[in-house]
């Protein structure tokens, strides 16, 4: 990583602790256990890949910092939502995550349901009650886009796809289509969000940013599983292997290692691609797209 990039990231993660910090209820009101486990969630610990994403997409559209904070904050919440109710019994049954015990062994199964459902109408909440466009009916688009994202036909429709599909062998399309959905919309919301906050984008320019999403947030799954197979789980700070445990498809079982990173190398570039258009003012996303196929973890 270039030692700028690396330095822009670390300022990043830790202004946006901050943000999370302030916009998340306070643990000394009242539930108070429920907004502990709703902090315990949230709070010092994952990448930020997809606030990251939003900053750089909001860079690049000429935002205030303040309203892509709020936007990026949403995503996150709802990020951290699917995976406290993913490590729960009745899906992943995981009892790790982000290096500490899931939500639901440091509390408790229903506190854990409750504390994903409250931190994802708190990301509507934030979207609802912030400025973040000038225009009403773009802000509204917002609020929009990132139901989809999260809803049936979204990242909940491709986890309902991903349960149904353990045991079965799917076509490298049908495991593309589940991705897409589990994984890439919340990614591509991500950068939509961030680039909404900011001057209006031609709509020709909006398409090429999501393709850039689509591409990258594909990347981002094949990555994720060539480190379930690769990397240990103290470094995942999840629970390696867990992928072939399940008996669940994946590009790896599909493609095999090499195959697979293979794979991750094409949507990288022509992820780039997408970008050339923006010239300079895209290099952040750039930076983004190398850091999620190269990572180790
Ligand atoms: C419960 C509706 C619902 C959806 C769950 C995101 C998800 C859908 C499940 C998580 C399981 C999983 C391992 C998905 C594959 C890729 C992924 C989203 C990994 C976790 O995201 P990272 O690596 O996590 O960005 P951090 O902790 O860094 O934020």
């Amino acid at each position: 990583m270039h030692a700028d990039f690396q330095s822009w990231v670390a300022a990043r993660q830790s202004h946006f602790e901050g943000v999370l910090r302030e916009l998340l209820p306070r643990p000394d009101i009242a539930p108070q256990r429920l907004h502990e486990a709703m902090r315990y969630a949230v709070l010092d610990g994952g990448k930020r890949v997809r606030p990251l994403l939003a900053f750089a997409a909001g860079e690049l559209a000429g935002a205030e910092q303040t309203r892509v904070d709020v936007a990026a904050a949403a995503v996150e919440l709802i990020h951290a939502y699917s995976l406290v109710h993913d490590d729960m019994p009745c899906m992943d049954d995981d009892v790790l995550r982000r290096g500490k015990p899931t939500c639901h062994k440091q509390y408790d199964e229903a506190t854990a349901l409750l504390a994903g459902d409250a931190l994802q109408t708190l990301a509507f909440q934030l979207l609802a009650e912030h400025r973040l466009n000038g225009d009403a009916a773009r802000q509204l688009e917002m609020v929009r886009l990132l139901a989809m994202a999260s809803g049936s036909r979204g990242m909940a429709g491709g986890q309902a796809i991903d349960l149904a599909s353990v045991g079965k062998s799917l076509t490298l399309p049908e495991l593309e289509f589940m991705h897409i959905h589990k994984t890439g919309a919340l990614i591509r919301a991500a950068i939509l969000l961030g680039a909404y906050c900011g001057s209006r984008l031609e709509a020709a320019q909006m398409d090429r940013l999501d393709h850039f999403g689509k591409l990258i947030g594909l990347a981002f799954q094949v990555v994720d599983d060539v480190l379930d197979c690769e990397a240990d789980t103290a470094t995942l700070g999840k629970t390696a292997g867990k992928d072939a445990d399940n008996d669940k498809p994946t590009y790896v079982s599909l493609l095999g290692i090499q195959g697979a990173r293979d794979m991750a190398q094409r949507l990288h570039r022509e992820a780039l691609e997408s970008l050339a258009e923006f010239g300079g003012a895209a290099q952040r996303l750039r930076e983004l797209a190398d850091f999620i196929v190269l990572r180790k973890f």
